[in-house]
């Protein structure tokens, strides 16, 4: 009656040969990083941030891993810390759409950056409220900008409820967040679209090309004390936070595992190289109201439904529709490739 699944897998399965997501031919891929900084965000700025790759328009900061007031001042010390003064970092939600804010100082440390100190922030926040500003830029660049949610998506939700012209005009939306294989949250949900569902939802089912990084190929991109010991061979101020930053995240977050999950970077790393990943498109809801599984990503591997039609007292299964996928769905990374290429790019920095 049923395809067999195998058949079925390897018709959905993508390999990204990065024909289609590598940077254009006219330059450099224009991104937006809407972040929660948190330490692997520091660290995925700072990947962006050192990557010729990529050009990054904006950095527009969410509250999640900590306050937005705390998110804030770490986004600029970071875009400080790189000299990147010229890159505009905005404030924008300061709560999640619906729900009450979540900080996790517990994993981040109690500056979010692992306690790591760095110096006052030399750049200026800018005055655009982060949503509006994410809208001017994808109208003053139509079909170039990248958007790169490596925290909650409220910004992103907002942008959308405020602007929804702005869909069609966005090139691609790079998602860190959900999973198709169990929570980090608790059993089924992973942590940025636990913290707004709501918000999540309305980016999942914006009609935009949506990759999502999430738990399925962050897990597997670890960061050891292996990959350290390498970085700590080099000098510069980005390399020496980085790697004070990183120590913690192996030291608190590698118990168990063997290493720190990279996952903000990876996404970074997805926006600079789709090879790094294979993706399967998939039908993919946000769960925002189950007693177990609000914030859920339930993805359907197969996008087909069964349809069922009511017979006087019972339904009766009648054909099986096919289902529009809308996101792809990494579900396998090169994760050494991805790891050496992070450590290359903020090595001497
Ligand atoms: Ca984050």
């Amino acid at each position: 009656m049923k395809a067999p699944f195998s058949t079925l897998l390897f018709g959905a399965l993508v390999l990204c040969t990065g024909t289609s997501h590598s940077a254009p031919a006219e330059g450099p891929r224009k991104v937006i990083i809407d972040t929660d900084p948190g330490t692997d965000d520091a660290m995925a700025i700072l990947l962006a941030l050192n990557s010729p790759e990529l050009d990054v328009k904006a950095v527009t900061v969410v509250p999640g891993n900590v306050t937005a007031k705390q998110g804030l001042q770490n986004a600029l010390k970071l875009v400080s810390l790189a000299n990147r003064c010229e890159i505009p970092v905005a404030a924008g939600a300061q709560h999640p759409l619906l729900q009450k804010l979540i900080t996790a100082e517990y994993w981040h440390g109690a500056n979010g950056l692992g306690n790591i100190e760095l110096p006052p922030a030399r750049c200026q926040a800018d005055p655009r409220f982060a949503p509006d500003l994410i809208i001017e830029l994808v109208h003053t660049f139509p079909h170039e900008i990248t958007l790169l949610p490596v925290g909650p998506e409220t910004n992103i939700a907002l942008a959308v409820l405020k602007d929804p012209s702005i869909v069609p005009l966005v090139k691609e939306v790079i998602v860190m967040g959900g999973s198709i294989s169990g929570g980090n949250v608790n059993a089924s949900a992973e942590a940025n679209i636990y913290n707004d569902p709501e918000a999540a939802e309305i980016v999942f089912n914006a009609a935009w090309p949506l990759t999502m990084v999430g738990l399925d190929v962050g897990d597997r991109a670890l960061f050891t004390s292996t990959h350290l010991a390498q970085l700590q061979k080099t000098r510069g101020p980005q390399n020496h936070f980085a790697v004070g930053v990183l120590k913690f995240m192996v030291d608190h977050w590698g118990k168990g595992t063997g290493g720190a999950a990279m996952y903000d970077p990876l996404a970074v790393g997805v926006a600079i190289d789709a090879a790094l990943v294979t993706t399967q498109e998939m039908r993919v809801d946000v769960e925002t109201r189950g007693e177990f599984t609000r914030g859920e990503t339930v993805a359907n591997r197969h996008n087909t439904v069964e349809r069922k039609v009511l017979h006087r007292d019972r339904f009766v299964i009648e054909a099986v529709d096919t289902l529009q996928p809308n996101v792809r769905v990494c579900v396998a990374v090169d994760a050494e490739t991805f790891l050496q290429m992070f450590i290359s790019r903020l090595s001497g920095k």
